[in-house]
C-alpha cells in the first residue's frame, strides 16, 4: 500500500456536462471531508462507503460547485485502496480549481496510468490486465475492442500462466534429474525433457501472430499509389468522407504524404495518399515520390489506381508488373467512357483482383471497401495480441531453444538457467516477474486520470 494520496482529473479535457475528479490513497477520506459538504449538513465524521451524495465541493465557504460524491473504502475500490470521486461540471475552470483544492489538501497529482499501477501492485489486476485497460480506451474500433476485452477477461493471462504452469513441470523434471543422478540419469533426463520444451515452443509460436498485433496497434495500412493525376487524392476523399486532400486536375498536386483514418467493419483502415510516380526534375516533388515508394512499402495493402478513362500507358503497365501479390488495382473515372476494362488488367497480372470504380459515385467504392475489409481478417484464435507481450513470448522461445542446444552438448543442469530466463521472460507478461523500470515503460503510455 502507498502511503501519498495520489489526484487527477479522470476525464478528458475539454467541455462536458460532467468532469470527474479522482483521489485515491489513505487521505482520499479527509479530502473529501474537507472540500465537500453534502447538501443540509456536514460531512460525516465517517463517510459511509460506496454511496452516492449530493452537495457542494467549497472553496473555504465559497461555493466551487455543486457534484456528487462517492467514496469507495479499501479494498473494495479500482486501486483497492480508498478512492473518493467527485463528479463536478464539466468546465476547465471548476475542475482545475478542485484539482487545486485536493493538492492543497495534501494530494499529489496523479503520474499517467498510475491508479491501474497501483491496482496492479496492489493485487487486484495483473498487469496484462492492466495494459488491457489501456487498450480498451484506445480502442477506435469493434476488432480492437474485442481485443481488449478478450485480454481484460485475461485471455493473454491465462494462456501465460498455462505456459509458465508446464514450464515449471519441465523445471522440477530436471531438478529431480540434477538432485537425483543415481535414481535419473543424464540421458533418461534428457530424453524426458525434449519432448515437452519442443512443445512447449510449439504452443508458444502458436500463440503470437505479429500480423495480428500490428493491425490491432496501427490499423490496417492501405497506401493509394499511381501515376499523376489519376484520382488517388480524390478516392482518398471519397473513402473518407471528406476533404482531407487537395484535388486538382494539375498532375503533381500531391507533393506530400496525406493520411487519414476510417473503420471499415468495426477495422480500423489507414489509409495514405501519396505523390504520383513519375520521373520529374523537381526536386520538391521528386522528394514526395520517394515518400510514396516508402508508403508502399510500409504497406500491409497496396492499391494502385489507373485512370479508365485514358488508355493504359506504358508507366502504368511497368507499375503493374511490378506490384506485388496482393495488391488491389483500381480503374479509375468510370463515370467517364472506359478506355481500360479490368480484362486489361488481368491479361497482363492474372493474379491481382481489379476493380473498376469512379471517385465521383459512392455505390462503386462498396466493392472497393468490401476488398479492403477482407485484408484485415484476424484469427481469435490469438491469444497474445499486445507487441510488448508478443516480444516476451519470442524471447522465451528463444531461451527455451537455447536449453534444446544446451541439452545437446552439454549436461542437463546447464539447460535450467535456459529454462529460468524462459520462466522469467513469460513473468513479465503478467507481471510476476517485473522491475519498475518495466512498469514505467508500461504505464508511461496511459492517460493521467486512469
Ligand atoms: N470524372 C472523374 N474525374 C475524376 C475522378 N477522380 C478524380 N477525377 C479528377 O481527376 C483530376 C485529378 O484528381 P486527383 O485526385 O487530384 O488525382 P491524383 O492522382 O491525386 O493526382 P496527383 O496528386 O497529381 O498525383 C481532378 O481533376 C479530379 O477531379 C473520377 O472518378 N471521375
Ligand atoms: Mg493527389
Amino acid at each position: 500500500m502507498h502511503s501519498d494520496t495520489i489526484a487527477a482529473i479522470a476525464t478528458a479535457p475539454g467541455l462536458g456536462g460532467i468532469g470527474i475528479i479522482r483521489i485515491s490513497g489513505p487521505d482520499a477520506e479527509p479530502i473529501l471531508r474537507k472540500i465537500f459538504r453534502p447538501t443540509g449538513g456536514v460531512c460525516p465524521d465517517r463517510v459511509e462507503s460506496h454511496r452516492l451524495m449530493y452537495g457542494t465541493v467549497r472553496d473555504g465557504e465559497k461555493i466551487l460547485d455543486e457534484c456528487m460524491a462517492v467514496l469507495m473504502r479499501a479494498p473494495r475500490s479500482y486501486t483497492r485502496e480508498d478512492v473518493a470521486e467527485l463528479q463536478l461540471h464539466g468546465g476547465g475552470y471548476v475542475l482545475s480549481r478542485a484539482m487545486e483544492l485536493c493538492l492543497q489538501c495534501g494530494a499529489r497529482l496523479a503520474e499517467p496510468g498510475e491508479f491501474t499501477r497501483r491496482a496492479f501492485l496492489n493485487g487486484r489486476i495483473d498487469l496484462s490486465r492492466a495494459e488491457a485497460v489501456m487498450q480498451m480506451i484506445s480502442a477506435r474500433g469493434e476488432q480492437e475492442h474485442l481485443a481488449a476485452v478478450r485480454q481484460l477477461e485475461g485471455g493473454a493471462a491465462a494462456f501465460v500462466r498455462k505456459a509458465a504452469d508446464d514450464l515449471y513441470q519441465l523445471q522440477a523434471g530436471l531438478a529431480a534429474c540434477i538432485d537425483y543422478p543415481e535414481e535419473v540419469s543424464d540421458e533418461e533426463g534428457t530424453q524426458a525433457l525434449r519432448p515437452g520444451i519442443e512443445e512447449l515452443i510449439r504452443t508458444l509460436q502458436g500463440a503470437v501472430d505479429e500480423r495480428t498485433s500490428r493491425l490491432l496497434q496501427d490499423g490496417l495500412q492501405v497506401a493509394l499509389i499511381g501515376q499523376p493525376n489519376v484520382g488517388k487524392s480524390s478516392l482518398l476523399n471519397a473513402l473518407l468522407g471528406e476533404e482531407k486532400a487537395i484535388v486538382t486536375h494539375i498532375p503533381g498536386t500531391t507533393r506530400d504524404l496525406v493520411q487519414g483514418e476510417m473503420i471499415l467493419n468495426g477495422v480500423r483502415v489507414v489509409l495514405t495518399d501519396t505523390a504520383g510516380l513519375r520521373e520529374t526534375e523537381d526536386p520538391v516533388e521528386r522528394i514526395g515520390v520517394q515518400r510514396s515508394e516508402k508508403a508502399y512499402e510500409n504497406a500491409d495493402l497496396a492499391i494502385l489506381i489507373l485512370d479508365g478513362s485514358e488508355p493504359l500507358r506504358r508507366e502504368d503497365e511497368t507499375l503493374l508488373r511490378q506490384l506485388r501479390p496482393n495488391s488491389l488495382v483500381a480503374v479509375n473515372k468510370s463515370d467517364l467512357p472506359l478506355q481500360i476494362s479490368a480484362d486489361t488488367i488481368r491479361g497482363i497480372r492474372p493474379d491481382l483482383s481489379c476493380l473498376v470504380v469512379s471517385a465521383r459515385d459512392e455505390k462503386t467504392l462498396q466493392p472497393l471497401k468490401d476488398r479492403i475489409r477482407a485484408q484485415a481478417e484476424i484469427s481469435d484464435r490469438v491469444a497474445v495480441t499486445q507487441p510488448r507481450h508478443a516480444d516476451a513470448i519470442r524471447r522465451a522461445v528463444a531461451h527455451l531453444r537455447d536449453a534444446l542446444r544446451t541439452l545437446d552438448v552439454l549436461t542437463p543442469d546447464m539447460a535450467a538457467v535456459d529454462l529460468q530466463a524462459a520462466q522469467r521472460a513469460l513473468g513479465e507478461i503478467t507481471g510476476d516477474q517485473v522491475d519498475e523500470k518495466l512498469l514505467d515503460a508500461v504505464f508511461s503510455r496511459f492517460c493521467v486520470g486512469k
